[in-house]
């Protein structure tokens, strides 16, 4: 294990609402990095497909390409010799981090897209997004074959077999069991965060911060735990982040 600092590239989505990727695996992957205090580089990427995995984000660390979130902070933890607060948590503990954070990331990932994708308020956001990167007209042809696109991936993934109703009463379900483990300690893995506090903030945060009046992130904006929680991680992460140039 070599303590040196690697040259690290992050490809991710632009940023937007006052954090630095509208991605959320990209955002928990720089606020892992930032909390660790890990130089990296930005490289504002919008289009997936460009990488290896064809998912957001990926990186070049030294010029070897790693895609998957979780994949480059196991890489960089190993090469770093980063000790995740997690590792402090008894076996038993770790399992509960574990599956909770697999279980919020896969649910509320669909639900953010879900909201983004199929919800009016999102669509005007994403329009918007596209038409940073691409005139107009294009954007008139391209966002309605995307759109389709996600609407039959969230079909095949589940989350839109249910009703407008009960896709917001789950939204509401993660929200709550996440500020039932904020409860009564600052982070879900104790004082600290680890692990599993940069997962479930890479998708809350997002809700959170967006301006957009949409029914889940309504829900996750009303919860103090979880807006206090996400003002904790920001302070700790983002204040005096230290970039390389
Ligand atoms: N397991 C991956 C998930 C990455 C992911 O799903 N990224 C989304 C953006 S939030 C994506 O690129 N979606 C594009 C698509 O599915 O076409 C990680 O942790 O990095």
């Amino acid at each position: 294990m070599t303590a040196e600092k690697p040259e690290i590239v992050v490809y991710h989505f632009a940023p937007a609402w006052g954090l630095p990727t509208c991605g959320p695996f990209a955002l928990k992957l720089l606020a892992w990095l930032a909390y660790h205090r890990v130089p990296w580089r930005s490289a504002v990427q919008n289009n997936p497909g460009k990488g290896p995995k064809g998912k957001s984000p990926w990186v070049e660390i030294d010029g070897e390409t790693i895609a998957d979130s979780d994949r480059i902070i196991a890489h960089l933890s190993e090469r770093l010799g980063l000790k995740d607060a997690e590792a402090g948590l008894s076996r038993a503990d770790q399992g509960i981090a574990l599956a909770f954070r697999t279980a919020f990331e896969e649910r509320v990932h669909q639900i953010l897209e879900y909201e983004l994708f199929m919800l009016p308020e999102g669509q005007e956001f994403l329009r918007g997004f596209f038409a940073t990167d691409m005139p107009k007209p294009m954007v008139a042809v391209v966002f309605p074959l995307l759109r389709r696109q996600f609407a039959k991936q969230l079909h095949a993934r589940g989350i839109t077999r249910h009703s407008h109703e009960e896709i917001v009463e789950m939204a509401r379900r993660q929200f709550e069991g996440l500020a039932g483990l904020l409860s009564s300690q600052p982070f879900i893995c104790g004082d600290r965060p680890g692990l599993a506090d940069f997962a479930c903030y890479g998708q809350a945060a997002l809700m959170v911060r967006w301006p957009m009046k949409t029914p889940a992130a309504t829900i996750a904006r009303q919860i103090p735990e979880l807006v206090n929680w996400c003002d904790a991680l920001e302070a700790l992460s983002f204040a005096d982040v230290q970039k390389a140039a």
